[in-house]
Order: C-alpha cells, then structure tokens, then sequence
C-alpha cells in the first residue's frame, strides 16, 4: 500500500490560461509545454487502515489547514475510484525552489496522481493519470509526460476527454530553457484568480481564445519540424497575448515588474544581434528564456549582466513520471 513517484516541472510554450469549470479544472483552450530536467516533486504515499486522517508532510514538515485540504480532496478521487475508505501519509519533498519561478504544483499533483494511484495497486493509462492530475492543477495534466506535451481542453462536460498527450519525447529535441529569478516576493494575484477575474471581465480574452488555434499549430509544427525560430516567435508572442488580457480585467493587473521587462528587453536586444532568444512569463515577474543549446551560454551571461538578474537556473527538456522503489 506505498509507492513512491517522481514528476518535473513543465514550462508552457502555449499557455493555459482560462477555465471553463472550476470544480474539474477544464481548461478553455489547448496548451502546450517542455517539461524539464531540473526540477521536480518526489512524493510517497502510504495507505494505511490505522489512520484517523490524511497526513502530509512537505520536506519534512508537517502541514495543516488548507494545503492538507487540497491533499485530502485530491485522495478522495483516488479513493472513491478505488473504492477504498483509508487515509493515507504523504510524504513530498520539492526540489523545485520557489524563487525559481515554476509552479511546483504541476510537479506536485503529477507525483501525487502517479503515487497515489500505485499504491493502491491501479493500472491506469498515461492519459487516466493526467485527467487526475488535472484535478488537483492544471498544468500538472502535462506533468505525466517527457518532452513536449500538450493539454487537449476537451469538449465533454465531465472532463473525461481532457487531458494531455506527448507530442515528442525529451530526446527529439534539445533546447535550451533558463529561469530568469529577478524577485523572490510573493506574487500578487495568484493564478487561480487571476484567471477567473480575466475570464469574467477581461474584453480581450476573446480575443486570446480567437487565436489561440493559430497558434497551436505553429507551435506543434515547429516542435515536429524542430524549426526554433518559428517556436520561438510562436511562443513569446503567445506570452504576451496571456499577459495583455490581465490588463482588460476588471480590477486590471499585471505580473511584470520593471526586472521583468528589462529582461524581456534584453531578449529582444540579443535577438536584433543575431542570438536567437525568446521569452516567456507565467503568473509572476520572473522571465524564461528559451535559446538553442549552443547559444546557452552567451545568453546566460549576457543576462547575468542585467542588475536586476538574481539567479539563472538552466534547464533543458527532461522526463515524465518514474516511480522509484522504496
Ligand atoms: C500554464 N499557468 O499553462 C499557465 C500559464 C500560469 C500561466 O498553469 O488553477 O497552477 O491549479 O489549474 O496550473 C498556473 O496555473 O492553475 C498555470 P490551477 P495552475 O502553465
């Protein structure tokens, strides 16, 4: 009744941004992510007929109230499918640093939805992990998988038909991704809210749903075709579509601190000197730079050179679940 798994992080190309249920997590459009090598959730899971409770421990300290919630409720699915009434400990540790600007709850849920599932002796499909792990964050729906991945929303109101497929595995392609750290404070608006307030208020996010389909299928093409201009010009121009909807919201907001564009500057700037690099930004100030392998190192150092840049954390496409013996 233990099984432990380990999922990555994913960064997305094409962005979730949107949901059209907020009990299931169904997403309003398609996204389409890297996951990495670098950064990652190992969680075990022990079911056991003694306990009284749901215990959760997240590098090796105990936790209550609402993240233990968002624990229990996760395991209730895994329960009531399995029809099984014990609680369970889970035990997480998160080589993810948070300053590092990925969402460890995609590597979080992944592992959870892998071990959880294991230990209760299910043979589930990759696709049955990733509807579950979309049930605990969304992005985690693309975390079961290596390489390039993509979210498929569905159209079906249970949400059976979403979730995510591998587009090519992390050894089609390499390619550079460098967490650009630039603040270490809070974010302001949470995802989740941030979200929910543009879908109800924001005037341009039609406009973002509108072109999204174009922007999915250069992005699949380019991957396939490992054409990393056309990836990259995809990809940052999807980045900045997400981020303009935040400023027609109602109150409007904005992830970006001046950091963040002086990096984004900087890309541009590198781009004008023939050094292919694009950006990307997810719910916060921090940037991800996306460059070809051999360009990895010049683009590090010239960004190191911003005074806004604290730390550069390099990754490169990595793995999907792998459960490890305990
Ligand atoms: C993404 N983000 O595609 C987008 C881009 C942030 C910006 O997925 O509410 O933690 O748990 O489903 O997955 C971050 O949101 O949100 C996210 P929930 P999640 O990566």
């Amino acid at each position: 009744m233990k099984a432990t798994a380990r999922a990555h992080t994913n960064i997305a190309l094409i962005k979730y941004w949107g949901k059209r249920d907020e009990q299931l997590f169904l997403p309003m459009n398609n996204s389409i992510s890297i996951t990495l090598d670098r950064f990652y959730t190992t969680t075990s899971v022990t079911f056991r007929d003694d306990l009284q409770a749901d215990v959760f421990v997240l590098d090796g300290k105990e936790l209550g109230g609402d993240e233990l919630g968002k624990i229990s409720r996760f395991l209730d699915l895994v329960r009531r499918t399995a029809n099984y009434r014990g609680f369970a400990i889970v035990d997480s540790l998160n080589d993810v640093p948070t300053a590092a600007g990925f969402a460890s709850s995609a590597s979080g849920f992944a592992a959870l939805a892998a071990a959880s599932t294991k230990a209760l002796g299910f043979d589930i499909s990759n696709e049955g992990l990733s509807i579950l792990a979309r049930q605990g964050s969304g992005s985690a729906s693309r975390s079961i998988y290596g390489g390039y991945a993509e979210w498929h929303k569905g159209v079906r109101q249970d949400g059976t038909d979403s979730f995510a497929t591998q587009i090519m595995p992390e050894s089609f392609w390499d390619l550079s991704v460098l967490s650009v750290m630039v603040e270490a404070k809070q974010k302001k608006v949470l995802s989740r809210e941030g979200m929910r307030r543009t879908v109800e208020t924001s005037p341009f996010y039609t406009g973002w749903l509108d072109s999204l389909e174009s922007d999915l299928s250069s992005a699949r093409e380019a991957i396939h075709t490992q054409d990393f201009e056309r990836l990259g010009t995809v990809l940052e121009r999807n980045a900045m579509k997400m981020h303009a909807t935040t400023l027609g919201a109602q109150p409007p907001f904005l992830y970006w601190t001046g950091a963040t564009i002086d990096v984004m500057q900087a890309v541009q700037e590198m781009r004008e000197n023939g050094i292919l690099a694009y950006f990307t930004i997810d719910a916060g100030p921090n940037v991800k730079v996306i460059c070809q392998p051999a360009d990895e190192d010049v683009v590090k150092m010239r960004l190191l050179q911003l005074e806004c840049v604290r730390n550069i954390f390099p990754c490169h496409p990595g793995p999907g679940i792998q459960y490890l013996n305990t």
